[in-house]
């Protein structure tokens, strides 16, 4: 197939379309869109014939412009220069450069601020998570043991915690009794919870009657053996139970661990008077506002008004549900608000 531009039209490079659009030098005169050609398409001879081509045409299959418009006027429009579309030579290949080593230092420096910018805010964020996840489930603690006292019209209190309250005239915490304490930032006093009536116990004991388990992970019985504290056999409490006594569950020990691996720390108001006084917070020096006067921090109030100073600060409610925090410590001898308390979660806070 031949391709002829009209001679015409090639002579004086200007083209007037039937719309009055005048193109010169193969650019239209009121914007980019240019006229490079006009081609007459001729049919080309000695090809053998092709499909879908109808007989009588032949196809040279080599240029586009044969398909478009055999034995007809073809107008080309395009935005390419026109020695371009003449001459299409092969392009030398251009050597690629690596990068030099100042470069891929400043790339990696880049990165290095970037990953800093970055961590802080995702640690923030895991953070964040945990401690709501904490305050969720001393919430679901909450309303397990509520639920069990409308159930059984008492805690699930053992024999030894009931006689201790008895003993004292106090309320009972389920510390860290068997477990080990709480790191403190005061290295002369770790305490382990509990009331000071020589019997001490940890959450394990609470969550035998809640779950309703008469052996813990580890094969060892429960205060619940033949569901005692329990006989409808009613799970009071959803919570997952792990092989690992630092995570997150319910641990082979029955023990109940905060998002960082320590135990919620659980005080019941056993003496009846709807009032819950704990092993740590009732400490005057952690709980009280401002030395010799009864207000306390996060709605404590000290019992004892005639002695202010006193170890009697309580909350106006039945129970008392709370973590170490993030930081796994507690210190009893700085305020509840401020050092490494001040991070704790609490459910009366
Ligand atoms: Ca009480
Ligand atoms: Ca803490």
């Amino acid at each position: 197939m031949v391709v002829k531009p009209q001679a015409s039209a090639l002579g004086s490079r200007s083209f007037s379309t039937p719309s009055g659009v005048v193109f010169e030098n193969g650019l239209d005169r009121r914007g980019a869109t240019r006229l490079d050609q006009t081609f007459l398409a001729q049919p080309c001879g000695g090809h053998r014939l092709q499909p879908p081509f109808p007989q009588g045409r032949e196809n040279c299959g080599s240029t586009w412009l044969e398909r478009l418009a055999l034995k007809s006027q073809v107008t080309v429009l395009s935005t390419f220069p026109l020695d371009l579309m003449k001459n299409r030579s092969p392009r030398s290949p251009q050597p690629r450069r690596a990068f030099t080593l100042i470069e891929l230092l400043v790339v990696i420096a880049i990165i290095a601020i970037l990953a800093a910018m970055l961590l802080p805010a995702l640690s923030r964020a895991k953070r964040a998570a945990q401690v709501k996840m904490a305050e969720t489930q001393i919430g679901q603690i909450k309303t397990a043991l509520t639920e069990y006292e409308s159930h059984y019209s008492q805690f699930p209190a053992t024999r030894g915690a009931m006689d201790a309250a008895l003993k004292t005239g106090d309320d009972f915490t389920y510390g860290t009794a068997g477990l080990a304490p709480f790191l403190s930032s005061s290295p002369v006093f770790s305490p382990v919870l509990g009331v000071s009536s020589g019997y001490q116990t940890n959450n394990a004991e609470i969550m035998a009657a809640l779950l309703d388990l008469e052996a813990y992970g580890n094969g060892m019985p429960t205060i619940n053996k033949d569901h005692v504290k329990n006989p409808q056999r009613t799970a009071f409490l959803n919570a997952i139970s792990v092989n690992a006594t630092n995570v997150n569950g319910v641990g082979p020990d029955g023990v109940y661990r905060d998002p960082w691996g320590q135990p919620y720390i659980i005080s019941i108001d056993l003496n009846g008077d709807g009032k819950c006084r704990d092993a740590f917070y009732r400490r005057a020096i952690v709980s009280r506002v401002q030395s010799g006067q009864p207000g306390g921090l996060f709605g404590l109030y000290n019992a004892d008004k005639a002695n202010p100073g006193s170890d009697t600060f309580e909350f106006n409610g039945s129970l008392m549900v709370w973590s170490a925090g993030p930081d796994k410590m507690i210190d009893p001898m700085v305020s509840a608000n401020v050092g490494v308390n001040k991070d704790n979660v609490l459910s009366w806070k």
